[in-house]
């Protein structure tokens, strides 16, 4: 029977989402964070997303763990595979048949905030690796990283250019509490998004098919549905706009006139001026030195540096 820790009840996520959310609309300017993107909905236009002409980063990603798969296990020879922000576990087969096949691989560890994530993950996962043990944990990897397995060498991996929707000091903060739970031998596998030519970025956050519009402006359904709010989804406009001196995208909604919104959970209004804008999402874009530079300020040392062959995309890893 494969085993599943929470660490997080609905309860403990509903109330940091009220916090969460209280702060980042009464801030100026306004924010909302990108982890409430993922209900049902918003997960299956991630998922949309990901096949989408303009998106490259899932593709590019992929092709580099082909090409690379055999290359890290060999690397890591890891025992456990940790995988942070497990999502759909594709791209996780590649790796698992790949440390499977150097003979190392005992145990695969998917770490999700979302409990559903999780326990859709396991069965095929236990299916599919025979003798491989399943250990779910359902975990805010920001807080949680010092309860998972440690069975070691560890292969921590964090795919998806997810580290990139952190703000620096939270990427480095969470960058240095991954890097205090691993010993030597232990390893972390980082996904991340390179910079290139703005107008590729630009529409790779703002497709043609408005996905990517239905994905930002899914937030305020989250919001209606989970704290009793009336965002009139309409009244707001999806922007992608490249921050050149951050080198980040950020996501925006813009409302398109004055409107007050009432959110009951939180027993609050908030105003919108006409042609406001809600930062809903960073999404940082590195170069090879940045993510040496901070992988070497975690404690890490950086191991290896692989991209895919257009060079639009990198997985890095940083030995303990
Ligand atoms: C899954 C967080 C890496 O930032 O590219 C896709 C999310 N947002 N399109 C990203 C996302 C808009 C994605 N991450």
């Amino acid at each position: 029977m494969p085993t599943i820790d929470r660490h997080l009840t609905p309860e403990d996520l509903a109330a940091t989402m009220r916090e969460d959310v209280r702060r980042g609309l009464t801030a100026s300017p306004k924010v909302l964070a990108p982890k409430y993107f993922y209900d049902g909905r918003g997960s299956e236009l991630f998922e949309e997303i990901t096949r989408l002409p303009e998106y490259y980063p899932t593709r590019a990603e992929r092709e580099i763990l082909e090409t690379r798969a055999a290359e890290i296990a060999d690397l890591t020879k890891a025992r456990t595979l940790v995988e942070l922000g497990s999502g759909s576990s594709e791209k996780t087969h590649l790796l698992l048949g790949a440390l499977r096949d150097v003979g190392s691989l005992e145990r695969y560890v998917p770490v999700d905030v979302s409990a559903d994530a999780v326990e859709w993950a396991m069965p095929g996962l236990v299916e599919a690796y025979p003798g491989v043990e399943v250990h779910g944990v359902v975990a805010d990897f920001e807080r949680h990283l010092h309860l998972l397995p440690t069975e070691g060498p560890r292969l921590v991996a964090f795919l998806g250019g997810t580290v990139g929707n952190f703000e620096p000091d939270q990427r480095a903060a969470f960058l240095a509490a991954v890097a205090a739970t691993m010993t030597p031998g232990d390893a972390l596998l980082l996904g991340t998004d390179l910079v290139k030519d703005p107008a590729r970025l630009v529409a790779a956050y703002d497709d043609a098919a408005g996905v990517t519009a239905d994905f930002d402006l899914n937030v305020l359904r989250v919001m209606n549905a989970s704290l009793g709010a009336d965002f009139d989804v309409d009244g707001f406009q999806h922007l992608s706009v490249w921050n050149a001196e951050d080198e980040w995208i950020e996501m925006r909604l813009r409302s398109r006139r004055a409107q007050r919104v009432r959110l009951d959970a939180l027993d609050l209004e908030v105003d919108f001026a006409e042609g406001e804008e809600v930062r809903t999402e960073i999404s940082a874009k590195f170069r090879q030195s940045r993510v040496e530079a901070e992988l070497e300020a975690a404690g890490l040392r950086p191991t290896a540096f692989w991209t895919d062959e257009a060079g639009d995309y990198a997985l890095s890893l940083g030995t303990a």
